[in-house]
């Protein structure tokens, strides 16, 4: 069975232009500054985002990590998002690397701004852990892929600036968020002292992710990188995939969105799904399924068994990602086979029989 993926864009493979670039890569030993493609790709990436200098890393989740353990020291706390993907997905690690405490504060829609952050800023006096960072998330993946406004983003950096608090933004998916807001990810980047974009999510690299920030930034962050065991060697032949991904893949983010907006107000119909389509501005459609009478998990499987693949968030909140290996008809053929898997639902049932009986007490 052909499945129609929707658990994440991290599923796309690469492109057969990308298979071509990395077959013919050429490639030197990165450790020693050597690799002529990685160094491209950092070039490239630094003149696109207009930073300083560029880092090409594993995965986000290194990228975030190295950035938090530049900015701060032991002892310190950073300022983020209760449902950001640096607190909930990356297994304590600003804890376990930079011995730093997270202070979560919670924003509408998952974006925060200064008002909030300013409350939650350490005072300063010598017996409370100081504020070493502030981590933004754009687009916000659990908050459904909401975009951080631009204008919302330099009042945040410049205040913080003030305190002498550096910024940090995690841009997994910065290009959706450019895409959805009209503007180049080198405004969205502008404010930010540091910037981790991701090339295997949306743009369609097999692995990896660029760190951006000032020239000093990023040689303390090849440091840090190389600590983590994420020194690579003939690394060339992934930034080969990733030199497509940045200039080629962007372009295309546009139908993701489209594809997206169709698939929320498509499920927005069905019985049992909860979700407001207007505010789907991206990619990630998030779906509350209480009213089912199946949990996440069950709604999934049923799914999966019809060849549609989604992921739960938690007990009740299933995630829909589209990507460029799910296309439009892919999405209403996803949308058909959901409508009748909900058949089966016993949320479904119990709205019928309640509507016979003429009883609406649920
Ligand atoms: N997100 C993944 C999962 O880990 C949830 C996904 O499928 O969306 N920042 C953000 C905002 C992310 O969404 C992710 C990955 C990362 C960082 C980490 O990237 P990787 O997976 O490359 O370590």
């Amino acid at each position: 069975m052909r499945f129609i993926d929707l658990r994440s864009d991290t599923v796309t493979r690469p492109t057969p232009e990308m298979r071509e670039a990395m077959a013919s890569a050429e490639v030197g030993d990165d450790v020693y500054l050597e690799d002529p493609t990685v160094n491209r790709l950092q070039e490239r990436a630094a003149e696109i985002f207009r930073k300083e200098a560029a880092l090409f890393v594993p995965s986000g989740t290194m990228g975030n990590q190295i950035c938090v353990k530049v900015h701060t020291r032991p002892g310190q706390e950073v300022i983020l998002e209760e449902r950001s993907h640096i607190y909930n997905f990356e297994m304590a690690a600003m804890a376990v690397i930079s011995g730093t405490l997270p202070r979560v504060v919670r924003g509408r829609d998952g974006l925060l701004d200064w008002p909030t952050i300013e409350a939650a800023l350490s005072p300063a006096v010598y017996y409370r852990a100081p504020t070493g960072l502030i981590c933004l998330e754009n687009t916000h993946n659990l908050a459904g892929g909401t975009v951080l406004p631009l204008e919302t983003a330099r009042e945040i950096c410049a205040r913080a600036h003030e305190r002498g608090v550096p910024v940090h933004l995690d841009g997994a998916r910065l290009f959706n968020a450019a895409v959805a807001c009209g503007r180049s990810v080198a405004e969205l980047a502008e404010p930010f002292d540091s910037v981790m974009v991701c090339l295997s999510k949306g743009l369609g690299a097999p692995v990896g992710s660029l760190i951006l920030g000032s020239r000093a930034f990023i040689e303390e962050a090849r440091a840090v990188r190389k600590m983590l065991g994420g020194g690579m060697r003939q690394v060339g032949v992934l930034a080969a995939a990733g030199l497509i991904a940045l200039e080629k893949m962007p372009a295309r983010l546009i139908e993701d969105h489209e594809n997206a907006r169709l698939l929320a107000r498509g499920l927005a119909e069905l019985p049992g799904l909860a979700l407001d389509p207007e505010k789907v501005q991206t990619n990630i459609v998030i779906v509350d399924v209480a009213a089912t009478g199946w949990t996440a998990a069950e709604f999934a499987e049923r799914l999966r068994a019809q060849g549609v693949l989604v992921g739960s968030l938690d007990a009740t909140t299933v995630r829909f990602v589209t990507h460029y290996e799910v296309s439009r008809d892919d999405c209403l053929t996803a949308l058909r086979l959901i409508r009748e898997v909900l058949l089966e639902a016993p949320g479904a049932r119990a709205e019928c029989s309640d509507a016979e009986e003429g009883d609406h007490h649920h």
